[in-house]
């Protein structure tokens, strides 16, 4: 059948299509292993710069596949479903995956982004949505917790009012909301939506991908630093960026007034 996940490359950009449109690209465990695969191969692969992960049809993605083997509650009077077992096997690996891709990562949030759903965007490092999509943190609505890193990430996002009430409540939140509470990156009008991510994905392959990476990892581990460690761990990384080959290429057009070519990677 048809590919559960779809990967193009564009230049540096390599996009990554989660493709179960009539689920709504909800996680199966099927799913979930082919796009652990095209993560890796996307890290892997020399040529690429940025990723951009998007679903196929009206929704980004719906979260976990609640029919999906490893999913579905067992009937009373049976042994419980473990969904610590697909979380420990898929979820989340798949949040560490993302936070530690070698080259910026966007979610292209194309229509509804739902429980896991949401929080596999938000794992990303920027995300742009489609006017009409919307997130739903859903999983309180089936007597669940915000996993793959809701709880985590919601307060730091939006703070622990927002982050409470979106997560209590599991409203569906427009776009355009979620850019106003700092929850994404940018809210983009449907018309001018693949037009938008492609600039944004474009520009990020174009730049040096050593500096963007490695500046998401210092904003990761400032969240277990005091501000003296923080900043021992710039200087470090600093001198490190100093020697790489982009950071002469960087002042080099600077100074010439050229546009640079980056090539580290
Ligand atoms: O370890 C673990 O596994 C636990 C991990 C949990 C992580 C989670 O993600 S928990 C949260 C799971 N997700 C949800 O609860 C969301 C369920 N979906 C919805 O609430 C709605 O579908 C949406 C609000 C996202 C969209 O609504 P709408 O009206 O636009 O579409 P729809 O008609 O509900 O859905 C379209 C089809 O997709 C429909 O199938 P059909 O009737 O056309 O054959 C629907 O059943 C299917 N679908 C949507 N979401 C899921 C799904 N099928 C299975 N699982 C889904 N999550």
């Amino acid at each position: 059948g048809e590919p559960l996940v779809l990967q193009e490359r564009r230049g540096g950009v390599c996009i990554i299509t989660l493709n179960r449109p009539q689920a709504l690209n909800s996680f199966t465990q099927a799913m979930h292993r082919a796009l652990a695969s095209a993560l890796q191969a996307a890290a892997a692969d020399a040529e690429v710069r940025c990723v951009v992960l998007t679903g196929a049809g009206r929704g980004f993605c719906a979260g976990q596949d609640l029919a999906d083997e490893g999913a579905a509650p067992a009937p009373a009077g049976q042994a419980p479903t473990d969904l610590s077992v697909l979380i420990a096997r898929h979820y989340k690996p798949l949040c560490e995956q993302l936070r530690a891709m070698p080259v910026p990562v966007i979610a292209a949030v194309n229509g509804v982004a739902a429980g896991a759903g949401a929080n596999i965007a938000l794992c990303c490092d920027l995300v742009v949505a489609a006017e009409s999509a919307n997130f739903i943190q859903a999983f309180t609505k089936i007597g669940l917790l915000p996993d793959s890193g809701g709880t985590w990430l919601l307060p730091r996002l939006v703070g622990r009012q927002r982050a409470l009430g979106l997560a209590l409540l599991g409203d569906k939140l427009p776009a355009a909301e979620a850019e106003r509470i700092g929850l994404i990156w940018r809210c983009v009008p449907d018309s001018a939506f693949w037009t938008e991510v492609e600039i944004l994905a474009n520009r990020l392959a174009a730049m040096p991908t050593q500096a963007l990476v490695t500046t998401r990892r210092a904003m990761d581990a400032a969240d277990n630093l005091e501000f003296s460690a923080s900043l021992a761990l710039e200087a470090r990384e600093q001198k490190r960026l100093g020697c790489a080959h982009d950071y002469l290429e960087g002042v080099s057009a600077f100074m010439a007034k050229r546009a640079p070519a980056f090539s580290d990677r």
